[in-house]
């Protein structure tokens, strides 16, 4: 009779194309059977009820990111991934950022500095590129990508982080030779600093006013200048952090034309609408996020973009600032105009709850299409693909045990991230994640931390299939 460490007994299998009831046997980490009567455990979990998903896999989230305005992350590597297997997440993937002048190599040791040692889940890393110096297109990039950083993040926006068309066209040519995937920003700078500076003018400042600067044509504009570079390139393209139909239909259109465009969508374009912006006081800047979310029609957009394909990658842009904080929200104080405010929100934890309850239970998405949006085409795009994302014999037992009829309410005092709030309080919320294992170690049982600081590997990313070109070089 065979050994293993550890059988998961009758739960039901989810993963991106299938649903059956069959035992899981686990040894050193890994899948290694499934199927019935297979065999003993050191340790037996009783799944009867549950629905076993495969580890959830971030593909978009910022611990410990160093930034130039004085503002600090609230999550470093261990509450961040803390918090992450708390919500069911297996494997998180942020981001190495390069600061203008800085090599990309020292960029990323940095990052591994800051990361060692802490992590409670797996990892890799995106790198941010804000300066792509011929030094760094040419040799930093091309070596980084072999050695397993595969992907990056470019911007259009921001002053300290955006490129230009010029900039943004070498990248991508870059890509292309090396087989990286580029994640990119997609919203118009000139067009957001125009409209800042007129409502600024007439005294309009208040956090609400940021969803008005950042307009969703800004976004649109800019995501089918993208879509546009990258198919003069010929290379594939992400566009991240995707916030309603204007951009959604570009990114449509170039999926109709057979371009490997992909999008990715955030629990805040769900349930979140930029009324949550427009509270009393400074309230609203805890919504604050770029893109913001938008409308009630525009949720629906996004949600028709999950069902439908458009999107292939759900991520929670967990960007965590404190907001009783002179180095979160109130960098500039509690009166601070909009553009002064720090972008973004939290969300590693909450992120697979929302979709699981708004989008698997109340039937817009059915639990394949659930798994592959948030643990196997994360996987697949980004180069961690069979071993992550999947429940696959040989894949690493990184799973989810899920309990569909659990319901809860989010409330920031039962989360574990480092941040002092969420903007998802009082939301209810049926299924919950109940157990979550990592390379065959429960990271995480009821919604409580059960792992370790340091459990966590770094993962090397290899180059990623879908970050193929389409067709033969191009003739210039
Ligand atoms: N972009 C991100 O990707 N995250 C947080 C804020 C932003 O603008
Ligand atoms: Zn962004
Ligand atoms: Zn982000």
């Amino acid at each position: 009779m065979q050994h293993f460490d550890t059988l998961i007994k009758n739960g039901l299998i989810i993963t991106a194309a299938d649903r059956y009831m069959a035992d899981i046997a686990i040894r050193d980490g890994r899948i290694v059977a499934m199927g019935q009567a297979l065999g003993e455990a050191n340790e037996v979990i009783d799944a009867d009820g549950l629905w076993v998903m495969p580890g959830g896999v971030d593909a978009h989230c910022h611990l410990d990111q160093p930034l130039n305005d004085g503002a600090v992350m609230a999550d470093d590597f261990f509450t961040g991934t803390r918090s992450a297997a708390c919500g069911g997440t297996t494997t998180v993937i942020p981001f190495a950022a390069q600061q203008k002048g800085q090599s990309l190599y020292a960029a990323v040791e940095d990052y591994h500095r800051r990361s060692e040692g802490k992590a409670m889940v797996d990892y890799a890393f995106h790198m941010i590129v804000t300066d792509p110096t011929e030094v760094v297109l040419k040799e930093e990039l091309p070596a980084l990508i072999e050695k397993g950083y595969s992907s990056f993040k470019i911007y259009l926006t921001y002053d300290d982080l955006k490129l230009n068309d010029r900039e943004v066209l070498e990248v991508l040519a870059m890509a292309r030779r090396e087989g990286g995937m580029v994640m990119i920003h997609a919203e118009n700078a000139d067009c957001i600093a125009y409209i800042t500076e007129l409502l600024e003018s007439q005294g309009q400042t208040k956090p609400y006013y940021h969803g008005v600067a950042h307009s969703a044509i800004a976004e649109r504009e800019a995501t089918h200048r993208a879509i546009s570079l990258a198919e003069l390139i010929d290379v594939p393209l992400l566009i991240v952090h995707v916030s309603g139909p204007d951009a959604i239909e570009q990114i449509r259109w170039a999926q109709n034309r057979g371009l490997r465009v992909y999008g990715e969508t955030c629990p805040q374009y769900l349930v979140l609408t930029l009324d949550d912006l427009d509270q009393a006081g400074f309230e609203g800047a805890k919504y604050v996020c770029s893109p913001p979310p938008r409308d009630a029609a525009a949720q629906e957009a996004v949600w028709q973009a999950l069902e439908s394909g458009v999107f292939q990658v759900f991520s929670s842009d967990h960007a965590p600032f404190r907001y009783d904080d002179a180095k979160g929200k109130k960098l500039h104080g509690e009166c601070a105009d909009f553009q002064h405010i720090p972008n973004g929100i939290p969300g590693l934890e909450t992120r697979l709850s929302i979709l699981f309850s708004e989008g698997v239970i109340k039937q817009r998405i059915d639990a394949t299409r659930f798994v592959a949006l948030t643990a196997t085409q994360p996987a697949k795009i980004y180069g961690l693909y069979p071993r992550k994302g999947t429940i696959a014999i040989g894949s690493d037992a990184d799973l989810t045990l899920w309990d569909p009829n659990a319901r809860t309410t989010i409330r920031n005092s039962e989360l574990h991230h480092a941040v002092d709030y969420t903007p998802y309080e009082g939301l209810e919320l049926t299924g919950k994640p109940v157990l979550t294992m990592c390379r065959g170690q429960v990271v995480s049982r009821n919604g409580q931390p059960a792992g370790e600081a340091g459990y966590g590997l770094f993962l090397k990313c290899d180059k990623p299939q879908p970050a193929r070109p389409r067709g033969a070089a191009k003739g210039f």
